[in-house]
């Protein structure tokens, strides 16, 4: 494979200090050859996070700020001081529940970059667009709204494929719908740098289970997964990372 695998655990507001003491004792234990597997855990839970070599560990969101008066964000740099690497940036229900708009995701995705954190980038559309075959067209916009003025981010980022019609739905795309659309963000991706569209892990969620897993792993586009609801069960989780 020329790109590593990438399995993601987004816990959302799920999660108590024993599921961190569970999901890191199961994941120590995992043999090589694994994916890179990273956990995002509600942020109070970073640092109860024991160190280990087998995973890493992200946010769900951060602030588009540096510093200052904004009462309940976090910044970047205290994400990195937290033990984060990576940070989540425009899952759907933050702009759906949030009302975040692509202007200020394009704006996290840089501030988590130069913080030194890898921003996940969620891209995704609703059931109506894809009724309407404005599937692709979406996509496009939500990437151009971020690497149209700032294509050099490219290089440092990781996006994830999430039908908004799939997530906790249990409706999953099928691996051929999945792929087509990374095939063509992959290939969108290119006009702005063709060896990063290349090196760029485009991970899919959206109602990934131990059982559906391996084939979306299998197909080409298909870098990883995020994963919401199955990342809250150990044995589920640390089953899709050795599928991965
Ligand atoms: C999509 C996904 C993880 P779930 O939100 O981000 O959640 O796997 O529960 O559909």
């Amino acid at each position: 494979r020329q790109r590593k695998p990438l399995v993601v655990a987004n816990w959302k507001m799920n999660g108590n200090s024993e599921l961190v003491q569970q999901m890191s004792e199961a994941l120590s234990v995992l043999k090589q050859p694994l994916p890179d597997i990273l956990i995002c855990p509600p942020v109070i839970f970073l640092a109860d996070f024991p160190k280990h070599p087998n995973y890493k560990l992200g946010a769900q969101n951060l602030s588009e700020q540096l510093v200052g008066a904004f009462t309940g964000e976090i910044s970047a740099d205290m994400l990195c001081a937290s033990g984060a690497s990576s940070v989540i940036v425009g899952h759907s229900e933050r702009r759906a529940l949030y009302g975040e708009q692509d202007s200020v995701i394009s704006q996290k995705v840089k501030v988590a970059i130069e913080a030194g954190l890898t921003p996940i980038l969620c891209v995704g559309e609703t059931l109506a667009q894809r009724e309407e075959e404005k599937t692709l067209q979406v996509l496009a916009r939500q990437l151009d709204a971020v690497y149209a003025a700032q294509p050099h981010l490219l290089a440092h980022s990781v996006v994830s494929y999430e039908p908004v019609w799939a997530i906790g739905t249990g409706r999953t795309a099928t691996p051929e719908q999945a792929q087509q659309v990374h095939q063509f963000m992959r290939q969108h991706l290119a006009q702005y740098d063709a060896e990063a569209a290349n090196e760029l892990r485009i991970i899919y969620g959206g109602s990934v289970t131990a059982a559906n897993c391996e084939a979306l792993f299998a197909e080409a586009d298909i870098d990883g997964a995020l994963i919401g609801g199955a990342s809250l069960k150990v044995a589920d989780f640390s089953a899709i990372c050795t599928m991965a």
